[in-house]
């Protein structure tokens, strides 16, 4: 498996209700590496380039509200086959459909939270790192 880098986010119902150090574990647990990491907002620039994919899309302006609307984690995650391990830790889009076990499975109810941001591809995990860590 080839080593990688991702760009994950705890989005900011993850960081209001105290589930960072709980989230953090979890890669860590899992054998990957923070190689960054940064609390802050996230900029409408930066929101709009992230989602940009998602433009045009029904819930995309309330996407774009709620990723703004609060503190975040910024994270470059590595290790091997990083990308879909990340997503494996993150659990299903649907919170309401994500196993237990898995972040959204545990600490989110509701599509419109749910809890964590995670690269799809190492091509995304490119881009997004460039948004979030110029
Ligand atoms: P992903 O985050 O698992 O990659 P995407 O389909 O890329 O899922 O959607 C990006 C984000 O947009 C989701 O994490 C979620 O916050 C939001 N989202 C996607 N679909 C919906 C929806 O139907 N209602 C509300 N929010 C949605
Ligand atoms: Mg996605």
């Amino acid at each position: 498996m080839a080593e990688e880098k991702t760009y994950s986010m705890i989005k900011p119902d993850g960081v209001r209700n105290g589930h960072i150090g709980e989230i953090v574990n979890r890669f860590e647990r899992a054998g990957l590496k923070i190689e960054r990491m940064e609390l802050g907002m996230v900029t409408m620039e930066q929101a709009k380039a992230n989602y940009a994919e998602h433009e045009g899309k029904p819930f995309y302006d309330g996407l774009i509200s709620y990723i703004t609307s609060g503190p975040v984690v910024k994270m470059v995650i590595s290790g091997a086959g990083a990308v879909a391990k990340c997503r494996s830790l993150m659990g299903a889009t649907n919170p309401a459909e994500a196993a237990p076990g898995t972040i959204r499975g545990d600490f989110g109810l509701i599509m419109d939270e749910n809890v964590i941001h995670g690269s799809d591809s190492v091509e995304s995990a490119e881009r997004e790192i460039k948004i979030f860590f110029n």
